[in-house]
């Protein structure tokens, strides 16, 4: 038997999942139509009304919303309730650098909690675990989702938020943490800061639950060995809710999408059709609970496959893959596309940690792609000849995953700037766009 927070909707049989669908998305779009002159306006200009969507089936007659539309609504265009229903904004961490602000009733921050504390205990927490949380609080999601999830499921929290190591550390060995709650790439240098201090037998952690951004199967590994632990994904958007819109299971081949609360479907990025189950493509999402801020079809960017095939731990909601890479981050680099989890992928094959940025530039019309690395202690090295090799070995490997030239800078160890939330990976200096 698993560990589930509400085994009766996520191991529900999927007819039932689907009959909850379509009585709920009949009554969300009747409710944005009814409530929301944005979504009216959008409706009436496709020329569908309420009553064409009887059931999930018509879910693709409704237009599509992008983060395009979040803006030109911002801030209160796309709410379903008087603002005086609401009790909460959340925003989003702007790493792309566009801000959008989500507003959530009681109720839809109790719903959140709840997924936030299915992920928690999939990952296997109990009433009995020490929740360690070094997402950030204040407006980003992260902090504030896991916590709340934390709570519902009983166990001890520790609202650490993100920053100062040394007290993360110092609370992880003091209150015997068990779970950790952050991003992959802070989890890295948490670890890389336990082993330095000789504190590895002080930790008590036995499992972490990472998301938020890209990570690869190899950092993962790098992290269970490193902390001892099993690392689970846990992904959202602060549009949809925040994290835990899915999550992984102990079987670790995907995570169940919430589908009591998120419609999920998978379209072609360029032409909008949806794609069938197993076909990869962009993620998009239809909140049907969300009170304040319902989203209907809204565009993720986030490309990912779906899967219905059945999983061991007994929950019947689909799973997506770890998004594979955005239909808007993608690096077109001297006409080849270019994902920054391959480089990733390379590095951490070759013994690196996943310490690293790629620097885009253009020179005389010619795209020039360099990678810096950080060496790990045990590699650093005075020899030139020898880190001149490394580089060269690396070099002749980036060129067989990318299939194009990329120069090579080996760095000395902690040289990289770390960053407790997001960390910057790829810095295009190219201008692409325009300003
Ligand atoms: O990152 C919410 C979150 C917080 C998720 C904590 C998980 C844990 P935003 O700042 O709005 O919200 O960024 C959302 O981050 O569209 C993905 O591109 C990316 N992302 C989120 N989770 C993952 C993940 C939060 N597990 C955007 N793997 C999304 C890869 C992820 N990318």
């Amino acid at each position: 038997m698993g560990n589930y927070y509400q085994p009766e909707i996520e191991c529900a049989p999927r007819e039932q999942i689907l009959a909850l669908q379509n009585e709920r998305l009949v009554k969300q779009v009747r409710n944005v139509y009814d409530h929301v002159e944005y979504y009216r306006k959008r409706m009436d200009e496709k020329g569908v009304k309420p009553e064409d969507i009887r059931s999930v089936e018509d879910l693709h007659k409704l237009p599509f919303l992008t983060k395009d539309d979040l803006r030109e609504a911002y801030p209160y265009g796309l709410l379903a309730r008087p603002l005086s229903d609401c009790v909460r904004i959340q925003s989003t961490s702007g790493t792309t650098g566009r801000r959008v602000v989500a507003f959530y009733t009681q109720h839809d921050i109790d719903l959140w909690d709840e997924c936030c504390a299915r992920a928690i205990m999939a990952a296997g927490g109990t009433k009995d675990d020490v929740v360690h949380v070094c997402y950030g609080y204040g407006l980003f999601t992260g902090g504030p989702g896991l916590n709340g999830g934390s709570h519902k499921v009983g166990s001890l929290t520790l609202p650490m938020s993100s920053g100062n190591t040394e007290r993360q550390i110092q609370f992880m060995t003091d209150l015997g943490s068990t779970i950790l709650c952050c991003t992959p790439s802070y989890a890295a240098y948490l670890a890389e800061s336990i082993i330095e201090r000789g504190l590895r037998d002080k930790i008590k952690l036995k499992a972490g639950i990472f998301g938020a951004e890209a990570w690869t199967e190899e950092m993962r590994h790098d992290i269970e060995e490193k902390l001892g632990i099993k690392a689970y994904d846990i992904y959202g958007l602060t549009e949809i809710s925040g994290p835990g819109v899915s999550f992984e299971c102990e079987e670790q081949t995907g995570m169940h999408i919430n589908e009591d609360h998120f419609i999920a479907e998978v379209i072609n990025p360029e032409t909008g059709e949806v794609l069938p189950e197993g076909e990869k493509g962009e993620l998009v999402f239809t909140s049907i609970t969300k009170e304040a801020f319902p989203l209907l079809r809204y565009r993720t960017r986030d490309i990912c496959i779906l899967s219905r095939k059945k999983c061991s731990c007994g929950r019947t909601h689909v799973k997506m893959t770890k998004p594979l890479g955005r239909s808007d981050d993608m690096l077109i680099v001297k006409g080849v596309n270019v994902f920054p989890s391959q480089i990733e992928t390379v590095l951490l094959n070759k013994g690196y940690a996943a310490n690293y940025q790629i620097i885009v530039t253009r020179v005389k019309n010619s795209d020039q792609l360099e990678v810096q690395v950080e060496m790990t202690p045990e590699m650093f090295s005075d020899s030139m000849g020898e880190i001149t090799g490394r580089e060269k070995e690396l070099v002749d490997a980036l060129k067989a995953m990318l299939g194009i030239y990329a120069k090579v800078k080996l760095v000395a160890p902690k040289s990289i700037q770390r960053s407790e939330g997001k960390a910057v990976r790829v810095i295009d200096k190219r201008d692409l766009y325009g300003k």
